[in-house]
């Protein structure tokens, strides 16, 4: 996602926060985020180009081989080196610190929880799934009505702006508000359905990763070739999956739903 997206996710994912997770995220914030999970969510994408942060830029997807509408970790994510294995890395490096305060080993947990947050919204972004040989979409140029951009931007950033304009006065608390209670009496029928973590299990990415591809396949690489103009069909039908991945970036992660002692020191 782009800034809009990522703020949205974590807005939205603060909102289900535990007491103790409230209170452990306050202390890891930086002072500048001023209380605020969702003023630091943009901030991997901020550094990742900078020479010491080069090593983060492949944290932020897991592609899958060229027409492989499925997702496999050992194949999609060599060495851990993915956003899936960044999950499972910083969800342990958070876990880890919160049972054992004593722990020689020190992680840095500020930074722990801003790629935590960052990577839960980009697993659920479907075409951070998607093929290897298009980077995930950017190597497909299209139109988005008539301006000129690449598939991987239309669902990071074109579908939430269009929306932005057209339905929610141009404002994102506007439709974050409008998220919050499609959450609540919306999809309140399947929403218990999308938190799968067990409580013996750390982090649960792999899920929402095979979620991610076979939506990359079944709406953002359909009838989206290159040179292809998406307009108003394209839109009105994609809208409703970009929507609803913003609000499932909440799942599990970070205390909410079936993990409320990740925090408790
Ligand atoms: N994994 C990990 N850390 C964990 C759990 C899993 O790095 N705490 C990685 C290694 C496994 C892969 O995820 O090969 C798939 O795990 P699973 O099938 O349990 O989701
Ligand atoms: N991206 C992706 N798959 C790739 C390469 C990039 O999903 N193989 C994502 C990461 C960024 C976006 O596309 O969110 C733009 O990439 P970059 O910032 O590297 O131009
Ligand atoms: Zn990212």
């Amino acid at each position: 996602w782009g800034d809009d997206g990522h703020y949205a996710v974590c807005k939205i994912a603060q909102g289900y926060f535990e007491e103790e997770t409230v209170v452990a995220v306050k202390k890891l914030l930086p002072a500048y985020a001023d209380g605020e999970l969702a003023a630091v969510c943009s901030w991997p994408d901020e550094i990742k180009r900078l020479p010491q942060w080069k090593w983060t830029a492949a944290l932020h997807f897991a592609d899958t081989p060229d027409d492989k509408c499925y997702y496999d970790y050992s194949r999609d994510c060599p060495n851990d080196w993915c956003v899936t294995g960044a999950i499972f890395n910083y969800t342990n490096q958070l876990m880890s610190a919160s049972k054992d305060s004593q722990s020689i080993v020190h992680y840095n947990l500020t930074e722990a929880l801003m790629f935590l947050s960052h990577y839960m919204g980009d697993v659920h972004q479907p075409l951070h799934e998607g093929f290897l040989g298009d980077l995930g979409g950017n190597k497909v140029k299209v139109n988005w009505y008539n301006q000129e951009t690449n598939l991987h931007r239309v669902w990071d950033d074109m579908i939430i702006e269009s929306a932005l304009e057209k339905y929610y006065n141009s404002s994102l608390s506007v439709m974050i508000h409008a998220l919050q209670d499609k959450l609540k009496y919306g999809w309140s029928n399947d929403v218990w359905s999308w938190g799968s973590c067990q409580l013996n299990q750390t982090a649960c990415p792999n899920p929402y990763a095979s979620e991610s591809i076979d939506l990359a396949c079944k709406y953002a690489y359909r009838n989206a070739t290159a040179g292809t103009t998406l307009g108003d069909y394209y839109f009105l039908s994609r809208l409703p999956v970009v929507e609803k991945r913003i609000a499932q970036g909440r799942r599990d992660s970070l205390g909410s739903d079936s993990k409320p002692n990740l925090f408790c020191e």
